[in-house]
């Protein structure tokens, strides 16, 4: 096994913080005064996790399954529209949206334009939208918001990626991927990776989630994942999204919430920023 596992020798994750983080985001306050809610963006290829990464987090928070994101998936069960989506607790509303686009593909002709990914997170695209592969939205499109208020905008891109694939992941997806970090990169909008299926991608992990650290497997992912698309391995944050359990799992909602929190830490720091512009 000595081959499989390694010794984290930096502190390791705590697998039981749950309730923790858990108290943490419940109670999180958005710190901008025009903002009520913050919003997410998500792109990645179709297929990566995206709709399910959506639903994960709503399941941690009510403590049961649900499926509104997937259920939202329709012409063919694939995203195609800009779709929003609250973040719901027991209690009601979180300050959290999660906004699902197309799924982003290496060829020319298909999926969402880079341009129309940066123009969502600007807040440019309005709800509902169905992404067009032939053209990008025009500025005279009657789906083209011209003026957005702070409160549509997006102050994090996540990226999602699925484990199994990394390595094979096409230098075209990830020349689109670069053009949409560049130019958000210089309005300083963060870029998280949130890499899925860690279970598909290594037995250890699928036998036991709490391995996922010290695999030697995932470790090699997350470098090759970091390489490829260009970002420091600490903006990689694997997880397992729910996908066929009936049931929520302390260890599944662990990785979720934690993974949660950075991108909402990252993009409530961004918004921060703009208090004081
Ligand atoms: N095993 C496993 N399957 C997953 C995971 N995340 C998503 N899936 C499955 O992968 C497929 C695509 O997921 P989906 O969320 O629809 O991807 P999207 O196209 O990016 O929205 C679905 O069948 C999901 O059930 C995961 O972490 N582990
Ligand atoms: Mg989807």
């Amino acid at each position: 096994m000595a081959s499989q596992e390694y010794e984290e020798s930096r502190k390791t994750f705590a697998w039981g913080q749950k309730e923790a983080l858990k108290k943490r985001l419940e109670e999180f306050s958005v710190s901008h005064p025009d903002v009520k809610h913050i919003r997410i963006l998500l792109a990645g290829q179709t297929g990566a996790g995206k709709s399910s990464f959506i639903n994960s987090v709503n399941n941690v928070f009510q403590g049961r399954m649900t499926s509104e994101a997937l259920v939202d998936s329709n012409d063919l069960c694939f995203t195609k529209r800009l779709k929003s989506h609250r973040v719901r607790g027991a209690g009601g509303d979180l300050p959290f949206v999660l906004i699902d686009t197309m799924g982003l593909e290496p060829c020319v002709l298909e999926g969402p334009y880079p341009e129309d990914i940066i123009q969502a997170i600007y807040g440019h695209v309005k709800e509902n939208y169905k992404f067009n592969p032939d053209e990008p939205l025009s500025h005279r499109s009657k789906d083209y918001i011209s003026d957005p208020l702070l409160s549509e905008q997006a102050f994090c891109l996540v990226y999602i990626v699925d484990a199994p694939t990394i390595q094979y992941i096409d230098e075209r997806l990830t020349d689109k991927l670069k053009i949409i970090r560049q130019r958000i990169g210089s309005k300083r909008i963060p870029l998280m990776i949130v890499m899925t299926k860690v279970d598909e991608a290594c037995p250890l992990v699928n036998a036991d989630l709490r391995k996922l650290y010290t695999s030697e497997k995932i470790r090699k992912m997350k470098i090759c994942c970091a390489e490829r698309i260009g970002v420091p391995i600490s903006s990689i944050y694997p997880v397992k999204n729910y996908h066929d359990e009936i049931e929520v799992d302390d260890d599944v909602d662990v990785l979720i919430l934690n993974a949660f929190e950075q991108i909402v830490n990252s993009a409530n720091d961004r918004l921060r920023e703009e208090a004081y512009e």
